[in-house]
């Protein structure tokens, strides 16, 4: 087999909770196929997931093609007898068994990846690409880790994103909030956007931006974080809330393809997981991760690798900053209050911004995760 037949690519999703897994995998299999040129399947167990990021998606149909890529319910086996040539097991969801005794039929093996979450650890450039038999079927399974270091597989990003990032000037985030249903944002307000689990401690931030002096614009999209502010700050049935120096506005859950707005017409960004976490570092601003919790507070370990590479090229009170603020919205222990965490970091918003240069065109330099991909593949055929 030579690279020009790896035309065909089925991607596997399982949907945990939430948007990331689907969510990664959605963008890839677009980037794949709009970028690359390969027909791809994406087989979901949970449609409704997808149709979440995309209205489009049929929650129902148990087959469909959406924006060139053909999707699949993971029950609907029909098509389990032709396996394609590259095959992506998402996020270590597992094959199912007679997808997997296809695949060992077939003359040729299709190379068989596990693309594993993102991480900035640093065992993680060691393990990119390594291989690993498959308990059951003993077909070889190669491990694609995405990462920011150079030598692993680096982060999405689609070719046309920092133009369509650049081109949004005022009058395209006027529009935005138009659509969104307010009015541009005053001209001394700082706004921010707020996409977080529940479990953050969002409504001492709140408080800490409503007894400010600055004015604050905040926007939380519509989902169980809205949901929890809603409730605790007694503003069910609105859309809007001021109280002291804070506006707060609940807009829309958008589509996938329509995030990076909502991102572009804020000062800062607080997101979450896998996906948003990237697409804030693409935004370019000041940006805060919550980190989707582990047992055994796993997690923290990973915040603080990803700290220790992103702060390595700030001055130690921007890194100490952005240490904080971050500290305190994920509960680790030592962290400041986050109102205190809150007024350091303004502080030191634009040595962020400087960071988030160089950051990026460190990015830039180690591709990005589907171009690797492909080019991983043509190498290991
Ligand atoms: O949803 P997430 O928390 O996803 C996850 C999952 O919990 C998963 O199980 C876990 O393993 C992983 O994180 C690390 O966060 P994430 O990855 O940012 O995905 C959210 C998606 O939702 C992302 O693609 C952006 C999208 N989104 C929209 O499309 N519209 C919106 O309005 C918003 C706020 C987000």
């Amino acid at each position: 087999m030579n690279a020009l037949h790896l035309r065909r690519w089925d991607i596997f999703c399982r949907v945990i909770d939430n948007f990331g897994d689907i969510g990664v995998s959605w963008r890839l299999a677009r980037q794949l196929v709009t970028e690359h040129g390969v027909a791809v399947r994406l087989w979901v167990d949970q449609m409704a997931s997808l149709n979440a990021l995309c209205p489009q998606v049929n929650a129902d149909a148990p087959r469909q093609t959406v924006e060139g890529v053909e999707i699949f319910q993971t029950a609907d086996e029909s098509g389990f007898s032709s396996p394609a040539d590259v095959v992506i097991e998402a996020f270590g969801c597992g094959l199912p068994q007679n997808y997997v005794a296809a695949m060992t039929a077939r003359k040729q093996e299709p190379l068989w990846i596990v693309l594993e979450y993102l991480s900035a650890e640093s065992w993680v450039r060691d393990h990119h690409g390594l291989l690993s038999p498959h308990p059951q079927s003993g077909m070889q399974r190669y491990f694609f880790f995405p990462g920011f270091a150079d030598g692993t597989g680096g982060v999405l990003r689609e070719a046309d994103l920092l133009a369509r990032r650049d081109a949004f000037d005022a009058r395209a985030k006027r529009a935005w909030w138009s659509r969104m249903g307010f009015d541009d944002v005053p001209p001394h307000a700082t706004s921010v956007t707020l996409f977080a689990y529940p479990h953050a401690p969002v409504q001492a931030l709140l408080d800490a931006f409503a007894d400010g002096a600055a004015p604050m614009v905040a926007a939380i999209p519509e989902g169980p974080l809205a949901l929890h502010v809603r409730d605790a700050f007694h503003c069910s049935g609105s859309h809007r809330l001021r109280k002291g120096s804070l506006e707060l506005r609940f807009v829309p859950f958008v589509p996938q393809a329509d995030y990076d707005e909502l991102l572009w017409a804020c000062d800062v960004n607080f997101v979450r997981g896998e996906d948003s976490f990237v697409r804030a570092q693409w935004a370019g601003r000041p940006f805060v991760w919550h980190i989707y919790p582990q047992d055994a507070s796993a997690h923290l370990v990973k915040l603080d690798a990803f700290l220790n590479i992103y702060g390595d090229d700030l001055s130690a009170p921007a890194a100490q900053a952005v240490r904080g603020l971050w500290g305190a919205w994920n509960g680790a222990a030592g962290a400041p209050p986050v109102a205190d965490a809150w007024r350091v970091f303004c502080h030191e918003i634009p040595a962020q911004l400087q960071r988030l240069r160089q950051w990026q065109n460190s990015l830039l330099r180690n591709g990005d995760v589907a171009g690797n991909l492909v080019q991983f593949c043509q190498k290991m055929i």
